[in-house]
């Protein structure tokens, strides 16, 4: 036996070997074809949105289209009144008021209730006549009589203002 045909004994029998210890034939392979990419293209779509905020021209948080005064700034939707508007009807029962320059005239601290003046220092002084409102303070401690004010409360149907807060401005 030559050297040859030994080592091709033996490349044959190592080849049954390896065969026969992983229990398949040569017949039974089948070749999977690599799914790769398969052509596929692959494509990235960016979406850039970008959100305007709704107008606030008064930057109070309220935007315009839902701020009872876009242009007085009270993040609490307040806006600006007089008590000839109140007494007047200018602004309806249920308006969120700020009234600035009340004198307050008396308070009753059994009924919670009180007077505010308009000063007839304020700009917006035209006369005795509907200068007077009622201020009911509900749970709001009592201004002191004689003390300037900015009040904001709620037009009522007295008419008055059920007021939610004031502060001393003299
Ligand atoms: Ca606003």
């Amino acid at each position: 036996m030559t050297n040859s045909t030994m080592r091709r004994r033996r490349i044959t029998a190592l080849m049954s070997a390896l065969f026969l210890v992983g229990g398949m034939s040569i017949t039974g392979v089948a070749c999977v074809p690599d799914p790769g990419t398969g052509g596929t293209t692959t494509t990235t779509t960016t979406t850039t949105t970008t959100t305007t905020a709704p107008l606030d021209s008064d930057g109070d948080g309220i935007p315009d289209t839902s701020d009872p005064c876009p242009t007085y700034a009270d993040p609490g939707g307040y806006c600006p009144a007089t008590p000839y508007d109140i007494n007047n009807g200018t602004v309806p029962p249920g308006f969120r008021a700020v009234v600035a320059d009340l004198i307050v005239l008396d308070v009753d601290t059994t009924t919670l209730t009180g007077h505010g003046q308009l000063s007839p220092s304020s700009p917006a002084y035209t006369g005795p006549t509907g200068a007077t409102i009622t201020l009911d303070l509900n749970t709001v401690t009592a201004p002191d009589v004689g003390t300037h004010i900015t009040v904001r409360g709620t037009v009522n149907a007295i008419p008055g203002l059920e007021v939610s807060t004031f502060t001393v401005t003299g």
